[in-house]
């Protein structure tokens, strides 16, 4: 599917309103004839958007949320590179900040999936007007896969927690989810492809290292702004990153909660176990702007090291050493 220019489809409340629009409008068209682009994964082409590559949607979506999203300094953001564990990470941030409103015999996450504790940013300024999301309580939480980079810099003075994962079941993982939802008229898309894709760099939101890197650097900085998590490390301690993200979120476990098991409970209702059997995320569907996705595709093994059933050793030989070479000088380390 080819991209389409942008032309203003709803009626705007004034004059300035609609020159602002319009002018968003030519910027964007602008853009995606003067772009380098190259393979997509799910849609045909990604675009290099500032040094990242973008699918089309979501180029347009930064503009608008530049132009319009308007962060409040209590927001917390959960920034992810895709298949990272964003779902997982969803439930867990979810549950904790709304601990007292539900019980963990029925609550929320066994009649909703994951997805839909809250907003994800990129899919929610698609289209214009964007929400105003002033319907939300404080603190509001909204989700993410742009880079730091490309995010206003008046988001600085809100709290992002970033998760990462090991590259190389970020890319299995990636490439069996775009490949189920590729757009019908593509080509199938072989994992051979996808590999030498990922190691120039391209795939959605990508490359992986410069991403990865837009939150490591900063958080350095301000880790009481910026929470850098990996999924290896909360799969291992699960207990210990649910305090973690409490104590950051402004709201820690109390003695009395710990005691309680209250964290446990959290980690047991929010584990692969647990959410892949609920009925909700076996069957249910969730929307992200057009694209519906079903939630059991959002929960397929949820293990550590599951690239071995998938790339050879010349594989991980060539991107071990991208990596390497790509994350040199900056301390950040992933196991194998
Ligand atoms: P997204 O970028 O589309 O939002 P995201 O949730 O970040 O996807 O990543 C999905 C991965 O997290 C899947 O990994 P896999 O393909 O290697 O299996 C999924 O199985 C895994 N996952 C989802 N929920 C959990 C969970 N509760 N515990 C551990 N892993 C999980």
């Amino acid at each position: 599917m080819s991209h389409q220019s942008i032309i203003p489809q709803t009626p705007l409340e004034s004059k300035e309103h609609e020159d602002h629009y319009n002018k968003i409008c030519k910027d964007y068209n602008h853009l995606m004839e003067t772009m380098p682009k190259s393979n997509g994964w799910r849609v045909e082409h990604l675009y290099n958007y500032n040094g990242f590559w973008i699918n089309p949607i979501y180029i347009k979506a930064n503009l608008l949320l530049h132009a319009y999203f308007k962060p409040q300094p209590t927001d917390i953001f959960l920034a992810s590179f895709m298949k990272s564990g964003t779902t997982w990470l969803k439930a867990l941030i979810f549950s904790t900040l709304t601990r007292h409103l539900y019980s963990f015999s029925d609550h929320y996450l066994h009649h909703h999936g994951p997805q839909s504790t809250f907003p994800f940013l990129d899919s929610e300024c698609e289209s214009y007007p964007i929400s105003d999301f002033t319907h939300m309580c404080s603190p509001r939480l909204f989700a993410t896969h742009f880079p730091r980079t490309l995010l206003p810099e008046s988001m600085a003075s809100c709290k992002f927690v970033y998760l990462c994962r090991e590259p190389k079941d970020v890319l299995v993982s990636k490439w069996v989810f775009m490949s189920k939802l590729r757009e019908k008229d593509l080509p199938p898309f072989s994992l051979d492809e996808a590999f030498d894709l990922f190691c120039e760099g391209v795939s959605d939101y990508g490359p992986f290292w410069e991403h990865v890197l837009s939150y490591w650097r900063p958080s350095l900085e301000s880790s009481e702004k910026i929470l850098f998590l990996k999924y290896e490390e909360v799969k291992r301690q699960p207990e210990v990153v649910v305090r973690r993200l409490a104590t950051f979120m402004g709201v820690p476990f109390t003695t009395e909660e710990v005691e309680k098991g209250v964290v446990e409970n959290i980690v047991k209702l929010c584990s692969f176990e647990n959410l892949s059997n609920l009925e909700v995320n076996k069957k249910g569907v969730e929307k992200f702007g057009k694209v519906e996705v079903e939630n059991r595709e959002f929960f397929r093994k949820g293990v550590i090291g599951d690239w071995r059933n998938y790339l050879s050793d010349e594989m991980k030989q060539r991107i071990d050493g991208i990596i390497d070479e790509k994350l040199k000088g900056s301390a950040l380390i992933f196991g194998a």
